[in-house]
């Protein structure tokens, strides 16, 4: 899996070399995005706890930077995010398809953090996962629920995704590979 994904990624070579790739995941806590973290086996993650108390988890593979945080309630560390928006060309946003009750807060935050002026170019990559357990909504039902279709001048994606076997993943990374090379 790990070699699969790293050389899916390699793709991105026709990226600028000089300056790196820029990809935040981020999503509600437990949505699974530290387990895909750990799943794409990019090399080693670090965490990091910058300012006051929000947990940043960061990997790079060649010119590939991701960073992965939490997003929900305290609004005050909001204007600390922005420390980490310059020239980021994508949004990995993870939902908890099981959870439906919170997705009108994931719906939320995902709105605000695409209102930022920094990430208005960037490409928006989500994934509806825990599909390996029973009564997980779809993709269509997540994308519903998010407000995907209403998005203007964002190219964006859904895709079905288990962080647990790892289903899904691919397609989607690959997804964005493309997205960015038409870029
Ligand atoms: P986060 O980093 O977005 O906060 P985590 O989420 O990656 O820490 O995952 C939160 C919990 O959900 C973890 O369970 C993790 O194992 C589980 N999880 C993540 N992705 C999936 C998935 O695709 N399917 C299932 N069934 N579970 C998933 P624990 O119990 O360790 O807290
Ligand atoms: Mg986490």
């Amino acid at each position: 899996m790990g070699v699969t994904f790293s050389s899916l990624l390699d793709r991105v070579w026709f990226w600028r070399r000089d300056v790196p790739l820029r990809i935040l995941m981020l999503g509600l806590d437990s949505a699974g995005k530290t387990t895909i973290l750990y799943r794409l086996q990019l090399g080693n993650v670090i965490s990091t706890i910058p300012t006051i108390g929000f947990n940043v988890e960061s990997v790079e593979y060649k010119n590939i930077q991701m960073q992965v945080w939490d997003l929900g309630g305290q609004s005050s560390i909001r204007p600390y995010w922005r420390c980490y928006f310059a020239d980021t060309a994508a949004i990995i946003y993870v939902v908890d398809a099981t959870d439906e009750e919170r997705l009108p807060i994931a719906r939320k935050e995902l709105l605000a953090m695409l209102a930022e002026e920094e990430l208005t170019g960037c490409k928006l990559l989500v994934f509806a996962n825990k599909q390996d357990v029973p009564g997980a909504l779809d993709e269509g039902q997540v994308g519903a629920a998010l407000g995907l279709n209403e998005l203007r001048d964002r190219q964006w994606s859904i895709f079905r995704s288990s962080a647990k076997n790892g289903t899904g993943l691919h397609e989607g990374l690959d997804w964005l590979v493309e997205a960015l090379r038409s870029h």
